[in-house]
């Protein structure tokens, strides 16, 4: 009885499964078309469930936002029409709306912006996936227990009357015969209907068994280093785990790149390297390790597969010593052995190096946890003006925010949490050059971003998922070298 009862109420919790680690909220901050736009979507507890949808127009003559599911599965053709969002009383540009999230996999929310210059879609890959269940409380629990032995007490009764009592003719005694007879068909029926809670238990049981089989598991990545006299090599092997297989689809690259790996020392949080490691495997990545000192050092590891599905998968590895100088395997890897972490507060300047400073230009610290926040910084050079910046790897900046117990980890950039490839990958899917399976026809390969700002001004925007001490890295490109920048910020 318990146990059916507990069974009964466990709910699927879910959680998107994008390049992140605990922190399944998702910011963009972009265009859909010629109105700008900030998108939050706050992913739903259970699936499934309603997904939270908010909608900043940075402009005054939009005059409506729509909002729609797509997952990759079926394409734009196959997704439901669009709901109209909601504009918030008192706050014209900012509207609300819910979505169902219906099934797991790699989903968009497509927001439709129109007004008097037109219309446009802004793609917000959002990728649904149920990640565990929600205990039920032991107090209602007991409630339940407690309403469930009343509810069988009930039955047993009326049964028991249906047979007996309810027999009798009026003005006759109800008399022993009878009450036997009642009797009888009680303790009959008792063990019927303990089988019949049995045979419930049983078939929830099975179904909540088949709800754990889809239930998200964040793939594993094996470390292995490899040492010789010049080489100082990291094989990275990922592989689902459980009975979820989340890799359904090819890896491919997203800046370039089939997987940006960073590795920061713990708990220290000191030395921190941005590599990207080649595809020497379906799953398989190598790469050099560089200069960094020898340590306990924690791993995030982001990929994208080809149907828009972005991963993260972690662990931990002790990384022995250098033979000397390791050359780095690929021209894009950074590093940065001792970084002054500097707390933010209104004006912290960070030391970039060459002469480049960033400071903090967000809010004072501590931020509040579960807020949309913007992460701002500004770059700027010896003389104190604001720098310009060149791509590094497409984009103007490069952040990394962890928790200090690695129980968040998110890599964002200005246009916020969603990847860039994966946007393009449901716009590819849209215009046909996909296969219905996933896979991108050959020279359907993503194309370059275009109009980005290349100001040391920046933003991310950004929700910290829980309290907490966090360290944000974050990257630039101000001249020939990459530069970055770390800080330590506290949420309440
Ligand atoms: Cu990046």
């Amino acid at each position: 009885m318990r146990r059916l009862t507990v069974v009964a109420l466990s709910l699927a919790v879910a959680t998107v499964a994008s390049a992140h680690i605990g922190s399944p909220n998702v910011l963009f901050d972009g265009n859909a078309g010629p109105y700008p736009v900030r998108v939050i979507v706050r992913p739903p507890e259970v699936v499934p469930g309603l997904a939270e949808v908010i909608v900043r127009v940075n402009a005054t003559d939009a005059q409506r936002v729509l909002i729609r599911p797509v997952f990759w599965r079926t394409g734009l053709k196959g997704a439901p029409a669009g709901d109209e969002m909601r504009r918030v009383a008192g706050q014209d540009r900012v509207y609300t709306g819910q979505l169902w999230l219906m099934a797991y996999g790699s989903l968009s929310v497509y927001v439709t912006v129109s007004g008097a210059r037109g219309s446009g879609t802004a793609i917000v890959p959002v990728a649904s996936f149920a990640t565990g269940r929600l205990p039920l409380s032991p107090a209602l629990s007991g409630i339940l227990i407690v309403l469930g032995a009343l509810l069988i007490a009930g039955l047993l009764t009326i049964v028991r009357a249906a047979v007996g009592e309810s027999l009798v003719p009026p003005g006759q005694p109800f008399d022993p015969a009878r009450r036997r007879h009642a009797n009888v068909v009680m303790a009959i029926a008792a063990p019927v209907l303990a089988l019949i809670i049995f045979g419930g238990a049983r078939w929830w049981r099975a179904e909540d068994q088949g709800y754990q089989r889809n239930m998200y598991g964040s793939p594993a990545a094996d470390p292995t280093v490899t040492v010789d006299a010049t080489h100082r090599t990291l094989r990275l092997a990922v592989h689902d785990t459980a009975k979820f297989q989340a890799i359904y689809a090819p890896v491919t690259p997203d800046h370039g790149k089939m997987m940006h790996l960073f590795l920061m020392r713990v708990p220290q949080m000191d030395a921190f390297a941005h590599l990207h490691p080649t595809q020497t495997d379906s799953l398989v990545f190598t790469g050099e390790v560089p200069a960094l000192p020898a340590g306990h050092y924690r791993l995030f590891g982001d990929m994208t597969l080809e149907n828009g599905l972005s991963l993260t998968v972690t662990n931990t590895l002790d990384l022995p010593d250098a033979p000397g100088a390791v050359s780095p395997s690929d021209s894009d890897d950074v590093w940065i052995v001792t970084p002054v972490a500097t707390h933010v507060a209104a004006g912290a300047v960070a030391p970039l190096g060459d002469g480049f400073t960033m400071s903090w230009k967000g809010e004072a610290s501590p931020l509040s946890a579960r807020q949309s926040t913007d992460l701002h910084f500004v770059v700027r050079d010896a003389k104190g003006d604001v720098a310009k910046l060149q791509p590094y790897m497409g984009m103007a900046a490069h952040a990394v925010v962890v928790r200090d117990d690695g129980s968040v980890f998110i890599h964002l950039h200005p246009m916020g949490t969603v990847a860039t490839v994966s946007q393009e990958l449901f716009a590819l899917r849209d215009r046909g050059d996909t296969t219905s399976d996933g896979r991108l026809r050959a020279g359907a390969l993503p194309g370059a971003m275009s109009g980005m700002s290349m100001s040391g001004e920046l933003t991310f925007p950004y929700e910290f998922p829980k309290p907490g001490r966090y360290r944000i890295w974050v990257q630039v490109k101000p001249s020939a070298q990459v530069l970055t920048g770390a800080f330590d910020v506290d949420v309440r």
